[in-house]
């Protein structure tokens, strides 16, 4: 692949907050409006790459925006070549660390950057990163949040609109007989064939994670998702190996260094990194090679649309997660046709805003 020659010129970034259709109730915190920061990069060649990042809570946006002003000071002018800005920045921010709002302001400037550069070169970021268009599977994970089991089925069977093939349920209730009612009014309600992903969010101990992971075997769950603290490779493996149930996680590897050990930890059967905290798609590259070598399925992480195109070019792609946040932000929001995530056809990752969306919905006004 022959890199387009764009060099840096600017950095401007939106916070916006939007409403979400379906909160997120899950076992650590409930989220009913989406706090993302929208990134324009400029390039002096007249090319615009753009990127988004969902930060979680409203104060986060602020402060990666400092970090994108302090960043744009180190790579302003400098060549576009994303491989290059991430060690610079890495070294900038060595002692402060390459973690949570620095990351984020690196993967934001990585990915942006990619989608400059596939833009230049009038490729799809599928084919620009060396894959081919196609649609990915993809489950639906707006919703489905703690609640009253009766709530759960009926969101459920709305949540399938679209011909999605796949939910994901939130678990961690005050005890294992919650998990099994919402399980069970969740799987009633649904036709068999429907796969149900569970994801704790990091809510147990490893020993009730084991005991809540056997008893969920026979449940027709799909995978168990982060059922301990998200870095306790060595309890994860405990839970995957005494349970049939797969274990998914990789939510909070910390670029590719942590995909690294829990591979080695043999901490899961799935792995799932997020675009911005596996490092853009410079470490999203990395991880699928990773992925590749282990024989081990990868899905994504939020951030759908660019997910898209690069679950696309992963050997072993398994399951996109769709989450419906950037819809009204987006003047070609993701297309999901019969369950399948399909990604954009325009050079460029396909973020476009709309114009008109964003400024009702910034967050800094
Ligand atoms: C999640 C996503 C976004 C915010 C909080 C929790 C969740 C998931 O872990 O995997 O969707
Ligand atoms: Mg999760």
């Amino acid at each position: 692949m022959t890199l387009p020659r764009l060099t840096i010129r600017s950095l401007r970034a939106v916070p916006v907050t939007v409403p979400m259709r379906y909160a997120l109730g899950t076992s650590a915190a409930t989220v009913d409006a989406a706090p993302l920061l929208l990134v324009d990069l400029e390039t002096h060649e007249g090319i615009t790459g753009r990127a988004y990042q969902f930060c979680y809570q409203r104060a986060a946006a602020p402060a990666v925006v400092r970090f994108l002003d302090d960043s744009l000071e180190a790579i302003a002018g400098a060549p576009l070549v994303p491989a290059d800005l991430w060690t610079a920045l890495s070294k900038r921010y060595t002692l402060i660390g390459v973690q949570g709002i620095v990351r984020m302001a690196m993967a934001l400037v990585d990915v942006a950057g990619w989608d400059a550069l596939a833009q230049a070169a009038g490729l799809p970021l599928v084919r620009f990163v060396g894959g081919v268009p196609r649609p990915v599977p993809a489950y639906n994970s707006n919703g489905l949040g703690l609640m009253p089991a009766a709530a759960l089925a009926d969101e459920a069977e709305r949540l399938l609109d679209g011909g999605f093939r796949a939910l994901k349920l939130r678990l961690g209730y005050p005890t294992l007989d919650g998990d099994l009612a919402a399980v069970r009014a969740v799987r009633r309600r649904i036709p068999d064939d429907i796969a149900l992903m569970a994801d704790y969010n990091q809510a147990l101990t490893v020993s009730e994670g084991i005991r809540r992971a056997r008893a969920l075997d026979g449940e027709g769950i799909y995978w168990i998702e982060e059922p301990i603290r998200h870095d306790d490779f060595t309890g994860c493996a405990q839970i995957a190996d005494a349970a049939a149930t797969p274990v998914q996680i990789g939510e909070n590897f910390s670029q590719v260094f942590d995909m690294e050990k829990a591979l080695a930890a043999r901490a899961c059967d799935y792995v799932m990194p997020d675009l911005e905290r596996i490092g853009g798609v410079s470490g999203w590259r990395r991880a699928g090679a990773l992925a590749a070598g282990a024989g081990i399925p990868l899905s994504s992480h939020l951030h759908p649309e660019v997910s898209a195109h690069l679950l696309a070019a992963t050997p072993t792609a398994h399951w996109l997660e769709y989450v419906d946040w950037m819809t009204p932000l987006l003047a070609e929001p993701l297309r999901i046709v019969d369950g399948m995530a399909v990604p954009s056809d325009r050079p460029g990752n396909g973020l476009l805003w709309n114009a008109e969306a964003v400024r009702r919905h910034r967050a800094d006004t």
